[in-house]
């Protein structure tokens, strides 16, 4: 609970972190660009195939409820955080709750989706690389689900992700992911 409050606090002065690009003439170049790309950001879904199964709803990770399993599965992944392309994963998981045990591993990828390993028992840790706020590969606050047999997909909505896109209006980026000059040299 002690690493849960700590990540919240971590959360809540985001406000207090560096921003990219000082630039007022670059944040209005790319003004009209940087709202479309945080709109995607607003959302996530992955399709995959493979002997894969799988159900679960999730309300954020404190409430999240669902089993799946599988041996290795090719999906298409349009994830958190920027992660666009494909991927290999497998693993297994169970959650009732905010309890739960995983072994899961994105094995291979294309150069944007993350490859990373989480074997977990207990309640899912914010404070750790895979949910960084940033750059992490999963979002801790995320709403959505999974289904799958054979073919798998799955859909989210990012709540974060709705507030940066709402204070992008007003030139805020608590995500810190606008686009700057610099990312097209
Ligand atoms: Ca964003
Ligand atoms: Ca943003």
């Amino acid at each position: 609970m002690k690493k849960i409050l700590l990540s919240l606090a971590l959360i809540l002065s985001f406000a207090c972190v560096p921003v990219r690009g000082d630039s007022i003439m670059e944040k209005v170049a790319l003004y009209i660009p940087n709202r479309l790309i945080d709109a995607l950001d607003m959302f996530s879904f992955s399709l995959g195939l493979g002997p894969t199964i799988e159900a679960r709803l999730m309300g954020t990770r404190f409430v999240d409820v669902g089993a799946g399993a599988n041996l290795v599965c090719y999906k298409f992944f349009k994830h958190y955080n920027r992660q666009y392309g494909f991927g290999v994963d497998e693993g297994w998981y169970w959650s009732f709750i905010f309890v739960g045990e995983e072994s899961y591993s994105v094995i291979d990828s294309t150069r944007l989706v993350g490859r990373y390993v989480e074997n977990r028992t207990g309640i899912p840790d914010p404070t750790t690389r895979t949910y960084d706020f940033f750059d992490g590969n999963r979002d801790y606050w995320a709403i959505g689900g999974a289904l799958g047999f054979i073919l798998d997909g799955d859909v989210y909505i990012h709540p974060m992700e709705w507030i940066d896109f709402a204070l992008g209006f007003l030139f805020i980026d608590i995500k810190n992911d606008d686009l700057v000059f610099d990312d097209f040299r």
